[in-house]
């Protein structure tokens, strides 16, 4: 079989770029070349091609590694991108990103040249919540993060994010070009505003001047994104392979639904994303709430619950009765804490995202989602947790699922089996837990401020007492059976 690096010849039934590849310039720089981007950005960037055109390609940056450019360099890349319903698939070939560059082996100096281009127009993101090197308690960069701290000694040859953009950021100004736009797609609150936080302050730590014109110049719209899409695998290539009849080695499969929500401020202009039924707001945070406390904060639970209960998939999670319902509850107790948004009924949303949760040809394993749970739990767990206390709403299913994942944090299954944390704070995690039995002293070691419980919502007592209860059951009885009483509750 022939390996995937152009579109002439493919089967009828798989969609194609409807447009002239070579006739449309660079405009995009990507950093983060992961599976989302792929099913997200480079999608609707590639509606919107068809549509509108446009000098809007997008060149795509792996920070670390070089496994994006060995797949997609060979392909032209070109990919597939499987979109999955619950009633069936469909594969269509992606020509949005026109090239690939791995900045840590070899193409720092073109990473370098294509910021500083000035037909670069947007700057793109998606590095996982603990890519950015954000302070999350006090705002700004954590100068503890391993590549912020690279980048405050050595800002001539950044290696991470901030680095990179304050770096490119300088040399625009240098030399009289306008800056980019700094859009993040990564799933953290206000996503727009912590990254500008985050590059004003290491601006702020080289040039002041620098900082204050980074500060009038430079938009970073606020953003929600929306696609699931497990990391893809070796069936994943192989059904794309059956579907298109060429091997392609960066071939992702996701599911059909989509949601990109903006805030227009594009001040250097942006492709027509409306094509792929992107929607422009004025502020995105009541959509933001909605899909981090709703579709993240239920996916945290079942991460956690389907880990403890060696649930592989989520969709394996939704099978099962008991945690289904509690899923259902986290839904509901999730949605009683958003502001009503026009247009939009949390209940039906709620509904589709258990549908989707459920999507059979979804294989999104448990383990994935359950990563990095520090820098997730807060958006998605205690910002929601604080505004039912607020209200005056249930808790319960809030200290649920942070006594889910505390259980987790202890780092091994109920017959004793270990599993890795896969957390930036696994180290600090396991140093804090040391000497830590019973259910009052894991909550005790596993609270404060920024990325554990935060101590407002540990000194509630009801909260508190609540996550202790479960807690207590989880490692007395063990996870099924918490779970099978909670469900029953
Ligand atoms: C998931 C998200 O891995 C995770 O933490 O909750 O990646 C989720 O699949 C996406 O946000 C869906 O848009």
């Amino acid at each position: 079989m022939t390996r995937l690096s152009e579109t002439q010849g493919l089967p009828d039934d798989v969609r194609v770029p409807a447009y002239d590849r070579a006739a449309l310039g660079e405009g995009i720089v990507h950093l983060g070349l992961g599976a989302f981007q792929k099913s997200h950005l480079a999608v609707y960037t590639d509606d919107a091609l068809a549509r509108s055109g446009g000098d809007w390609r997008i060149v795509g940056v792996s920070l670390r590694s070089d496994q994006a450019v060995r797949d997609l360099t060979p392909q032209n890349g070109l990919f597939t991108v499987i979109e999955a319903g619950v009633d069936g698939t469909q594969a269509r070939v992606v020509g949005a990103v026109s090239r690939a560059l791995a900045h840590a082996h070899g193409d720092a100096e073109a990473v370098r040249a294509v910021l500083a281009d000035p037909a670069t127009r947007i700057v793109t993101i998606t590095v996982t919540e603990k890519g950015y090197g954000l302070d999350r308690a006090r705002g700004g960069a954590d100068p503890q993060h391993p590549a912020i701290a690279h980048d405050l000694v050595h800002p001539e040859a950044p290696v991470g994010v901030a680095g990179l953009l304050v770096q490119a950021l300088a040399a625009r100004r240098a030399a009289g070009v306008p800056p980019f736009t700094i859009l993040s797609c990564d799933n953290l609150p206000g996503n727009g505003d912590l990254v500008r936080g985050l590059i004003l302050d290491v601006a702020g730590r080289r040039d002041p001047a620098l900082r204050d014109w980074i500060a009038g110049a430079v938009a970073c719209p606020n953003a929600m994104v929306d696609r699931i899409t497990p990391a893809p695998d070796a069936e994943v290539r192989a059904m794309a392979a059956a579907m298109t009849g060429r091997t392609d080695a960066g071939a992702i499969l996701t599911e059909r639904f989509r949601q990109w929500v903006i805030e227009d401020r594009f001040p250097e202009g942006r492709p027509d994303w409306e094509a792929g039924g992107a929607l422009f707001v004025e502020d995105v945070a009541p959509y933001e709430h909605m899909k981090l406390r709703m579709l993240n904060g239920s996916h945290s639970m079942i991460a956690y619950a389907g880990v403890l209960t060696g649930h592989t998939h989520v969709r394996d999670v939704m099978a099962d009765a008991a945690l289904a319902r509690l899923v259902r509850r986290h839904l509901a107790a999730a949605a009683a804490t958003l502001a009503p948004l026009p247009g939009i009924d949390f209940a039906a949303y709620g509904d589709d995202l258990a549908r989707r949760f459920a999507n059979p040809h979804l294989a999104h394993r448990t383990a994935q989602i359950a990563m990095d749970g520090t820098e997730k739990m807060p958006q998605r767990i205690y910002a929601p947790a604080r505004d039912a206390r607020t209200g005056g709403q249930d808790l319960r299913p809030f200290a649920f699922a942070t006594a889910l994942w505390m259980r987790f944090a202890l780092g091994r299954h109920d017959d004793g089996t270990t599993f890795d944390l896969n957390d930036p704070r696994s180290d600090e995690i396991a140093a804090r837990l040391q000497g830590a039995t019973t259910a009052p002293g894991i909550l005790a070691a596993l609270t404060g401020e920024g990325s554990f419980l935060p101590t407002d919502l540990a000194d509630d007592t009801t909260f508190a007492g609540v996550v202790t209860d479960i807690l207590a059951d989880l490692l007395e009885r063990g996870a099924a059976a918490t779970i099978a009483d909670e469900a029953r509750a």
